[in-house]
């Protein structure tokens, strides 16, 4: 593989891929990004420009992606409509980019006969109970329950058919929730840490009991990459490192990270239909793949993006203010 089409490459996990594929390897990249309100040209800029170019686009546009396609080894998918809350204001981006974009994607891959990888979501399997001694598995049904979660379902279901129904050279990863640089400030974990850092309170739905399977963006890139070199085609890998916390947990960590006391947090509106948890088992990707993640502590893999957040406020704060005022709308 020398050359690889990266959609969704300027957003926060799609930019940490493109990072890996450089520092990493000697292959080319084209991103293929519309750069909607998610995206950050700021996450790129660092890169060589004689192996990385931009391509602004969407990728439901088949005039746009059939001839980029035709000039790649292999097509690795990120490009999403990624957050749950909004899909809830308006789910139609959501129905467009994750379904519509995946088959436009489908449809030019199979024309070119390229390699394909699609990211996803443990969302694509709904939620477990506290106290379920069983993780999500490749094998557990699907049940997502959000506008957001069926689409990237429906996407995942649109992969397998054309890998059945057309032998189209396919792998699908499920991932759980990622953190670290360069996430939307709409997100959980950036939200609660500049809020901190404005001198504002955290903001838990609900109970804050709510628990997700926490994986630093860097273990999530290099378990892609694994899987685009040595995953069977056709088969699906649930990719986790064993970081589960409920959101109470989440917030105490951020407040002791800046010597604030461990009650100094709201409890605002719950989400509509909140998944209650995820955990992944990723025994498939590690023993058949060998693969493992780098960062064994979540509270340090925490610490590091607290410090990142810290030091980029030039990059977030601009954001900031538009993304508090839609959620204080919302009682949030
Ligand atoms: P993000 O919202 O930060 O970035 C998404 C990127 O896709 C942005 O750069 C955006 O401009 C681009 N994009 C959106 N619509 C597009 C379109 N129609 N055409 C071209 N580009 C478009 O999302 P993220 O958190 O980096 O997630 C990336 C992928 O990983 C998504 O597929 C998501 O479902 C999946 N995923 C995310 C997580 C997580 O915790 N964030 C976990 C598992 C899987
Ligand atoms: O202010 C908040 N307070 C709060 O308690 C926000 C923004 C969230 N939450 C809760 C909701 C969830 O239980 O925190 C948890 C994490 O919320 P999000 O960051 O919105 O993530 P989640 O809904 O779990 O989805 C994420 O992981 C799976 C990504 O956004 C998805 O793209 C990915 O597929």
């Amino acid at each position: 593989m020398h050359r690889i089409l990266v959609t969704g490459g300027a957003g926060f996990i799609g930019s940490n891929f493109v990072h890996h594929l450089v520092a990493r390897t000697d292959v080319s990249v084209t991103v293929l990004d519309k750069l909607t309100y998610a995206a950050s040209h700021a996450a790129l800029a660092d890169l060589p420009a004689d192996r990385v170019r931009l391509v602004v686009g969407d990728i439901a546009d088949a005039a746009v992606v059939e001839p980029l396609v035709t000039e790649h080894d292999a097509v690795v998918h990120y490009a999403a409509e990624s957050h749950n809350d909004n899909s809830l204001a308006d789910p139609s981006p959501f129905v467009r980019t994750n379904l519509v974009g995946t088959f436009v994607l489908l449809e030019a891959v199979r024309k070119a006969g390229v390699r394909f990888h699609h990211v996803s979501t443990d969302e694509v399997y709904g939620d477990l109970d506290l106290d379920d001694p069983q993780r999500f598995t490749e094998a557990t049904p699907y049940a997502p329950s959000s506008p957001y979660s069926a689409s990237k379902a429906g996407s995942d279901h649109l992969v397998r058919a054309w890998v059945r129904s057309f032998g189209v050279q396919a792998t699908v990863s499920n991932c759980s929730n990622n953190y670290g640089p360069w996430q939307h400030v709409e997100k959980f974990i950036p939200r609660q840490i500049t809020n901190v850092i404005d001198g504002g309170r955290p903001k838990l739905y609900g109970a804050g009991q709510n628990v997700r399977d926490w994986i630093h963006a860097d273990d999530h890139s290099s378990a892609v990459w694994t899987i685009l070199q040595r995953g069977r085609i056709g088969e699906t890998y649930l990719i986790g490192a064993d970081g589960e916390r409920d959101n109470l947990q989440v917030v105490q960590m951020i407040l002791k990270a800046f010597g604030r006391p461990a009650d100094d947090y709201d409890h605002v509106t719950d989400r509509a239909g909140h998944d209650l948890r995820y955990a992944i088992d990723s025994t498939k990707l590690r023993t058949e793949l060998g693969w493992q993640p780098a960062y064994g502590d979540f509270a340090e893999g925490l610490a590091r993006t607290v410090q990142w957040y810290r030091d980029h406020q030039d990059w977030w704060r601009p954001h900031k203010q538009a993304v508090e005022a839609t959620y204080a709308a919302k009682g949030q």
